[in-house]
């Protein structure tokens, strides 16, 4: 009873305190106004320290509400030169995410490299690299890569040598990774293509489109050439806006059309078709195993790995089939391409967990399509590792697709 008497009392006392306080606060502004006129040097200080506060908070929210494109072109002020690197076997979305890249960084003086591992095969990427005339070198190794590093379509560098050395500026992607790290990381996982993200950044710039053969005058533009590039990267990532798209990639289409070359886009999407790429088709169509609604197929060497993919995509066509995986191997690598149009079948989760034992090996993708590599030294086992039969993977593929690994 008397502690809380007690602490009734302190009450009271704490609040007649903050009253007097209150009371004070008339004489406080009278002690700050006598200060200020005996030292003025201490007056213009505070409001030079609260005008420092003031417009140090305004330069922060501003940073922090920056669009994308605005940062990243920050990012490059003092930078002379980039090599912007797609991932092994580039597709239309990286190579036109590279190319809208490196207009804007070309855009702000920089020299700008765009670099590949691995190949070129897919008609369609042949296509477009020709007619689009992307300037794009094969790169072997990190030694082959000059000033700072941009990847594209991808979070982390692989297929060349001494990948782990890579240290990139920047990494813009649509692929779900935790462990991409960089100064700019611009990775969202919803969106149907790399390249719809780089169409934001140039509408978030202000850039134009141009019309075919038009030149519009402004601090930034987006060439037809870029425009039509980036247009054919969404369409070849989403299926023609078909598949795993959000708003942003039908935004980012409407924002590109003005500049978009008609016949351009005409050649890019329909090249002739190679030999090979109809004989391994042929071969998933011939060979494949079915399981339930899953189908697995070992199409064996070939010499253009863009096959594989290609096989993958008709497979999955097939009445009563609803998820696919397709492999094939080609200079001691093995490749696995899989397509899913079932929700029980997240394709990037199930080649992940597929490949998860063998050492070395990289697996994953979205829930619609996901990829893999292997090297054939560490399927069949090298050192401790046990090792893995063509036959025995093909049995795990399964397991994984039924959600049994
Ligand atoms: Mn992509």
């Amino acid at each position: 009873m008397d502690r809380t008497g007690a602490g009734v009392a302190d009450a009271s006392d704490a609040i007649a305190d903050v009253a007097d306080r209150t009371f004070d606060t008339g004489s406080a502004v009278d002690d700050v106004t006598s200060a200020a006129q005996a030292n003025p040097e201490l007056a213009i200080l505070g409001v030079l320290l609260l005008v420092a506060a003031v417009s140090g908070g305004w330069l922060l929210y501003r940073r922090l509400t920056r669009p994308p494109g605005v940062a990243l072109v920050k990012r490059l002020n003092g930078v002379d030169e980039v090599t912007i690197l797609t991932h092994p076997n580039p597709d239309p979305d990286a190579m036109a995410s590279a190319l809208g890249v490196a207009h804007i960084a070309e855009s702000r003086g920089v020299t700008v490299h765009i670099g590949y591992p691995g190949q070129i095969r897919h008609q369609e990427n042949r296509a477009f690299r020709t007619v689009l005339e992307l300037d794009i070198e094969q790169v072997e190794g990190v030694e082959d890569l000059t000033g700072e590093v941009i990847l594209v379509d991808h979070g982390r560098p692989r297929g060349l040598i001494n990948a782990e050395a890579v240290d990139p500026l920047a990494v813009i992607d649509h692929h779900p990774d935790e462990h991409v790290d960089a100064p700019f990381v611009d990775v969202r996982p919803e969106y149907g293509a790399c390249a719809s993200i780089v169409a934001e950044y140039l509408q978030s710039l202000g850039a134009i489109p141009e019309e075919p053969d038009e030149t519009v005058e402004g601090e930034w533009v987006v060439p037809s050439r870029v425009a039509t590039g980036l247009v054919y990267g969404i369409q070849s990532d989403t299926a023609k806006l078909t598949r795993g798209c959000t708003q942003a990639d039908f935004e980012a289409y409407a924002y590109l059309y003005p500049g978009v070359d008609a016949d351009a886009l005409d050649r890019i999407a329909n090249p002739e078709v190679d030999r090979e790429v109809l004989e391994v088709k042929a071969r998933a169509f011939t060979n494949h195993e079915v399981r339930g609604s899953f189908a697995v197929c070992d199409v064996g060497e070939v010499s253009n790995v863009d096959s594989i993919p290609q096989a993958a995509d008709e497979l999955r066509r097939r009445e009563g089939v609803t998820a696919v995986v397709v492999l094939g191997s080609r200079n001691g690598t093995l490749h696995l391409s899989g397509r899913s149009r079932d929700d029980r079948v997240h394709m990037g989760e199930t080649i992940s967990n597929a490949l998860d034992p063998i050492p070395m090996a990289s697996g994953g993708g979205h829930a619609q399509m996901g990829g893999g590599t292997i090297s054939a030294d560490h399927l069949n086992g090298i050192g401790p590792s046990e090792g893995m039969t063509r036959e025995e993977l093909r049995d795990r593929l399964f397991e994984a697709l039924a959600g049994d690994v």
